[in-house]
């Protein structure tokens, strides 16, 4: 689907672009059942996948009914033979050149699974917090609903406009269960009056920018709420974290003439980007904590 001057405009203007029913219901089915094998231990993990549990699991304050009920996250599913068709779907891609230019990598992949009965809220944020590649116009995310979400059930929830602010100060929420690494920008109590909740059925796809605040709220019905993402970069992008840890990972190339390839880096350290700087709690508590629950999620 090419993009029409209306759609780049809205995401342009708002941060954002919904397209309603980029996927039809088959599509999605595949990716929802495969979501279940994963947990469920029927199919093998990808190399790199890492499977969150809830933090209400973690820490005992729920007992789920069965291992689905149990994970907030599939971290990293590139290299899933039935989930790396939804991150390198033409349909996804297409928007996604139109949205970043024509030559494209894919820089990280996750399931959200928002199971009944744990808080599962994530607070508002923005994903350049997570990635070490610059210029933020570069990048960009794709959503897709593997149900209809609605408020009830703990819908995306955007600011519109955020996108054009600068990636903020980030801590953890003051709330009695935060999933590891769910940080939520600090001065939001402005942005929150003009939130807009993202309802969307099964297979309708919101493609959004790292500046852009975001989050979702809780799931407050009996059933599950999923989704499936995917973030892309242009290849022109720079890595400019700091630190000496370059390219631990490879990225691949999705689009164009190198697809396939891994992506190899350019690096502009020259005003290197810190991400610590951009956390507002202590970086010691937040890894402690955080290693604690990667224990736990990872132990079967
Ligand atoms: O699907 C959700 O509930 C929010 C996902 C999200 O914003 C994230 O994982 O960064």
């Amino acid at each position: 689907m090419s993009l029409t001057s209306d759609q780049r405009e809205s995401y342009e203007r708002d941060g954002y672009l919904v397209v309603p029913e980029l996927f039809d219901s088959a599509s999605v089915d595949r990716w929802r059942e495969r979501l279940i094998e994963i947990v469920s231990g029927r199919a093998e993990r990808s190399e790199r996948m890492l499977v969150m549990k809830d933090v209400m699991v973690a820490k005992g304050a729920v007992a789920p009914k069965n291992e689905l009920e149990a994970v907030a996250k599939v971290q990293d599913y590139e290299g899933d033979p039935v989930l790396d068709t939804y991150a390198h779907d033409d349909r996804i891609l297409e928007v996604i050149q139109g949205l970043l230019g024509d030559e494209v990598m894919s820089i990280h992949t996750m399931l959200i699974n928002k199971p009944p009965n744990v808080d599962g809220r994530h607070p508002l944020h923005q994903d350049l917090l997570y990635f070490p590649f610059r210029p933020a116009e570069k990048i960009g995310a794709s959503w897709t609903a593997l149900e209809p979400v609605t408020r009830e059930n703990g819908c995306l929830v955007v600011v519109p406009g955020s996108h054009r602010g600068k990636l903020q100060p980030h801590g953890s929420p003051d709330w009695e269960y935060v999933n590891v690494a769910y940080l939520g920008a600090v001065e939001v109590a402005d942005a929150i009056e003009q939130r807009v909740h993202l309802e969307m059925n099964t297979g309708d796809t919101v493609f959004f920018h790292p500046l852009l605040l975001h989050g979702s709220g809780r799931n407050r019905t009996k059933a599950f709420r999923r989704a499936i993402s995917a973030h892309y970069a242009n290849v022109a992008v720079t890595w400019e974290w700091a630190g000496g840890d370059y390219l631990k990972r490879p990225y691949r190339i999705v689009t164009g003439p190198r697809k396939g390839e891994i992506w190899n880096g350019q690096i502009n350290t020259e005003t290197p980007i810190n991400p610590l700087d951009y956390l507002a709690d202590s970086v010691d508590e937040m890894l402690r904590v955080g290693d604690a629950n990667r224990r736990r999620a990872t132990t079967p």
